[in-house]
């Protein structure tokens, strides 16, 4: 085979598996450090949220795989993290046709999941397993409100862990793990803005949540899954029609992450603090790729004049980092196999773009 088509056949190829990993987003979830704290009053508008990348809600798991028109549900969110605060902080949009809120918490009460809902899948060490009735990890359904409060967190405890006694007062109301929450709307469209304490296993609800709050440092793996309980009805003997998510699963999967964290989607703190600041775009004359020697090639339009460029791998950590000028090619041999994240950064502007070796 000639030399050029060969190098064709391994670029586009390259391209292939780079597509069909990022098929599922959700999957792989880069949580980016924020110096800048956002402000939570339920607006997007911040500064800190120009350096995190939306991450679509885009699967029906009940009933599975049902499509919906975008005005009945379209679904967001981004995430952040800050090491002073030890804080996750979250921007959810939402659009939903008709709210249906007002479930009332009390331990007896579990109709809250057949209400209008954000529901937070989250296990702070990515330990995967039961889930059901313990702190291993936490669904949070973080209610629409009420007359008397703007929301609430419910999730399930036993004392007796993974045998719940589903009629003994079983439901919690974690709403305190959450030290700042905002919701606003414009017409349908909801803005859901919060910080969460990421808990251990090991918090009790009668602890003090301050007490066991997971240490948030670069690199930290967590399980987590966006997700949204949508309920087009009434809130008089409430319905759920649809339940939507972050993450791809399998039909048999469908219903099970609520109990189960094997299936969360899986989320990486990562810090990229030299970039703060920066505003995010989408270049459309700027390419890079690897070739079949293993040398990486870019392309830049005529906006760069000579632009910092840095390779992060998986847990956020610049493993190079040199200056572009024309007609470089990057030696990336000595980098082992994976996801690596490519930033082309200049004058307050930053272009990323995910990249396999
Ligand atoms: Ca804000
Ligand atoms: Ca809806
Ligand atoms: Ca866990
Ligand atoms: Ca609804």
């Amino acid at each position: 085979m000639p030399k050029l088509k060969f190098i064709l056949v391994i670029f586009l190829f390259s391209v292939f598996v780079s597509l069909s990993a990022m098929e599922h987003p959700g999957d792989s979830i880069n949580a980016m450090h924020t110096t800048v704290l956002p402000t939570i009053d339920g607006s997007g508008s911040d500064e800190a949220w120009n350096s995190a990348s939306w991450v679509d809600m885009n699967y029906t798991w009940i009933p599975y795989n049902q499509t919906v028109p975008a005005a009945d549900f379209t679904g967001r969110f981004k995430v952040l993290w800050n090491k002073t605060t030890q804080l996750l902080y979250f921007l959810v949009e939402i659009t939903d046709d008709k709210f249906v809120n007002g479930y009332v918490y009390d331990k007896f009460n579990g109709s809250y999941p057949n209400f209008d809902v954000v529901e937070l899948f989250i296990d702070e060490d990515r330990s995967g397993g039961d889930h059901t009735s313990n702190n291993n990890a936490f669904a949070y359904h973080i209610t629409s409100g009420n007359t008397t409060t703007d929301y609430d967190a419910i999730d399930i405890f036993d004392s007796a862990p993974n045998a719940p006694n589903w009629s003994g007062g079983i439901y919690v109301n974690y709403k305190n793990h959450f030290p700042e929450f905002k919701r606003t709307n414009v017409g349908t469209k909801y803005t859901w803005e919060f910080s969460l304490m990421a808990l251990t296993s090991n918090y009790t609800p009668t602890d003090n949540p301050t007490l066991f709050k997971s240490n948030l440092t670069v690199g930290k793996a967590m399980g987590l899954t966006m997700n949204y309980c949508d309920n087009d009805n009434s809130a008089v003997n409430p319905v759920r029609d649809n339940f939507f998510s972050s993450k791809f699963v399998n039909p048999a999967d469908n219903n099970s992450s609520w109990q189960y964290a094997y299936n969360f989607g899986s989320m990486v703190l990562s810090d990229n603090s030299g970039s703060t600041g920066f505003k995010s775009i989408k270049n459309t004359g700027t390419t890079i790729w690897v070739d079949g020697n293993k040398q990486l090639n870019y392309k830049l339009d005529e906006s760069w004049n000579k632009p910092t460029f840095q390779l992060l791998d998986i847990s956020g950590r610049v493993v190079l980092e040199t200056v572009l000028t024309e007609n470089i090619k990057l030696d990336v041999n000595a980098f082992k196999k994976g996801f690596y994240v490519a930033v082309v950064k200049e004058n307050k502007s930053i272009f990323t773009q995910k990249i396999i070796l």
